[in-house]
């Protein structure tokens, strides 16, 4: 019978459920991975779980966003995950090493595994054909614990790549296409596929680039088939042994197919300040440019930052532009080293950080004020990069190397005879800064600084809940309005009662200070409510100061399966329109909820003021009985 490869892993790996798409599925999980931003509450968590060890096969805690040692919190934060991975059995991936995505599709990725990871890009190591998610922190915890994943069985949308890619067009640009015609929500409760005569050029790390991105258009996760691409990319990392082929069996009945004929792309650019503004290059051409960062989880590879290399030889970066290059992992800084690909860059007047995220999460690398930047990374939300108002651009190392030469947006075909990559002779790949734990039963202590916070204790849902609407907000709000992030907001991660001051100071300044104390209150959203991040702490900030109902017209997947983790309602409109009926500080009460809840109910009244309208609940039985009992780790810690 024709299958997907989706299908076939997720048959491999099915706990309970049906494969057929809106059915919750549970799924056994062999890989997890953290980074430090998400991952220091993942482990608190995990903890509070009381099991002894972690059990998938491999589990791997890195340091990549929160860099930055201004004082002794990020430093603390570093610690703590270093003693805790030893204690647990876990690997860990110290600061410096490079970003959690990279690291493990070069050193841990195995084709037909399962992953969850606590970061939204970790369907990147879709590249090497893993089936990977991205969660939240607590989801992840439970995978440590041995638990299986709950999704909601999403459709298996196909994307059938044709042709070959002419001069100065990357895989960027095939992700870039996609959200031109999909929108930041044309992915919701999908999943992509990937198949085509063009895969047979596409090496891994290309591939990764374009699997990283699928998260921009709200996608549940993205794959490519286990080919020979794969085998020669596993044997590069000295890990030919991991290899097994992955391919779709006959000809699978995709709910959907895209098509992209790579010869006829052109150079693609998203406009600010979301991902799925894009246009051709051409189309922007002359555009003064202050700042362009190549890097990031999707686009940092050595492919990449050599074409970038090649691309430099025998140039200089125009005089207003300041390029700086963030590698994805040490390993492809050594070898660009090794390959002669640093020099070109130093002499043209790149600046080279260390390996990590730098600049996309706002961990230093701010624009100056109006300036254009542009970023080879795969967000450029409002405001994400740490200057208000900023105008950030997403394009390819190719496009973006042009505007650092040009000093304004350019397409990169002007710089005539495209950079060719050879596949290099020798390779440094030995993972040799990557922490192995001792053997289980070695004693290790956990070192917790001042800035770790223990967990706090979440009520239940009462039976009739009474509260009050303490926000409206539009449509795609993004979890980096919801709770930000950079340098100033970063380093509180494990400290609760602090981060939460800054719930939503975004979309309104005094909103913690206006809300607590006030008892409990709903937030009315639009379309695609919470897209981007998979940050808990932007379902979990705002339950700590009261937030316990969340009434929009749609969700985004993962910010979702956080709020019913933390116990907090999610709603959506039987009819749109009464979207406009709800405004701030207007009381509301949905009557015999916790009881309508445990009996199945899928509409509730909700009375607003002195009227009434009809809500939603799209829940599963397990998610009907988190939200009840005040989140997942209630439920835990009964047992
Ligand atoms: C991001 O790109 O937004 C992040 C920072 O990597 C987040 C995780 C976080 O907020 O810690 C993500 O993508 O999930
Ligand atoms: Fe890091 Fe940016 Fe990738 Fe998030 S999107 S993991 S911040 S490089």
């Amino acid at each position: 019978m024709a299958k997907t490869i989706v299908e076939q892993i997720m048959a491999a790996h099915l706990v309970s459920g049906e494969l057929a798409p809106g059915a919750e599925v549970a799924l056994r999980i062999d890989h997890t991975l953290t980074q430090d931003a998400t991952g220091t509450l993942a482990y608190l968590e995990f903890e509070a779980m009381g099991v002894d060890r972690a059990r998938p096969e491999v589990a791997v805690s890195y340091v990549d966003h929160n860099l930055l040692q201004t004082d002794f919190r990020n430093a603390d934060d570093h610690r703590f995950l270093r003693t805790i991975a030893a204690k647990y059995g876990l690997y860990f991936s110290p600061p410096g090493n490079g970003i959690s995505h990279q690291v493990h599709l070069e050193r841990f990725s195995v084709p037909g595994k399962t992953m969850l990871g606590s970061d939204s890009h970790t369907p990147t190591a879709g590249g090497a054909g893993m089936l990977s998610f991205g969660a939240g922190g607590l989801d992840v915890a439970l995978a440590l614990a041995g638990q299986p994943f709950y999704l909601v069985m999403p459709e298996i949308l196909g994307v059938r790549l044709n042709g070959r890619f002419p001069a100065w067009v990357s895989a960027k640009d095939v992700i870039l296409e996609l959200l031109r015609r999909l929108t930041v929500k044309g992915g919701r409760g999908k999943i992509l596929e990937f198949f085509g005569p063009a895969l047979r050029y596409l090496s891994v790390p290309e591939r990764a680039a374009i699997t990283n991105m699928g998260a921009e258009l709200g996608a549940t996760t993205s794959i490519f088939p286990a080919d020979g691409q794969t085998r020669r990319f596993m044997a590069l990392q000295g890990r030919a042994a991991d290899f097994r082929p992955w391919q779709a069996q006959g000809r699978p009945n995709y709910a959907e197919i895209q098509e992209i004929d790579l010869t006829g792309l052109e150079p693609l650019i998203a406009q600010p300040s979301s991902p799925d503004k894009v246009v051709p290059v051409k189309r922007v051409e002359g555009i003064p440019v202050e700042q362009v960062l190549i890097g990031s989880c999707g686009n940092s590879s050595f492919r990449d930052l050599m074409v970038v290399a090649q691309a430099l030889k025998g140039r200089r970066v125009h005089p207003r532009v300041s390029l700086e290059i963030n590698p994805g992992s040490r390993q492809v800084l050594e070898n660009l080293a090794l390959a002669g690909g640093l020099l070109p860059l130093l002499t043209a007047g790149a600046r080279v950080m260390p390996p990590g995220c730098w600049g996309c999460i706002g961990m230093g690398q701010a624009p100056p004020t109006q300036a254009v930047s542009v970023r080879t990374f795969p967000r450029n939300f409002p405001g994400r990069s740490g200057t208000k108002d900023d105008q950030v651009y997403l394009a390819s190392p190719e496009t973006a190397v042009a505007a650092a030469i040009y000093g304004e947006l350019r397409d990169p075909r002007s710089l005539g005879e495209a950079p060719r990559v050879a596949a290099p002779r020798h390779y440094l790949a030995d993972g040799r800064d990557l922490v192995a734990p001792p053997p289980a039963g070695t004693p290790v202590e956990v070192v917790r600084g001042p800035n770790i916070v223990p967990f706090p204790q979440l009520s239940p849902l009462p039976d009739t809940w009474r509260g009050e609407v303490w926000l409206k907000t539009g449509d795609n709000v993004t979890t980096d309005d919801i709770l930000p992030a950079g340098s100033q907001v970063l380093p509180l991660r494990s400290n609760l009662p602090a981060i939460s001051q800054f719930a939503f100071t975004r979309l309104d300044p005094g909103f913690p200070r206006r809300v607590q104390g006030r008892g409990e209150g709903a937030i009315i959203g639009g379309e695609n409510y919470g897209q981007g991040s998979s940050r808990e702490h932007a379902a979990l900030a705002p339950r700590y100061l009261g937030v316990r109902v969340k009434l929009v017209k749609s969700f985004a997947h993962i910010h979702l399966a956080n709020l019913i983790n933390f116990g907090i309602l999610p709603l959506t409109f039987e009819n749109p329109g009464d979207y406009d009926l709800l405004a701030q500080d207007q009381t509301l009460e949905l009557p015999g909820v916790g009881r309508l809840l445990l009996a199945g109910a899928e509409r509730l009244p909700l009375k607003v003021g002195s009227g009434e309208i009809w809500v939603r609940v799209d829940l599963s039985v397990r998610q009907r009985r988190l939200v009840v009992g005040g989140g997942a780790l209630n439920l835990a810690r009964e047992g």
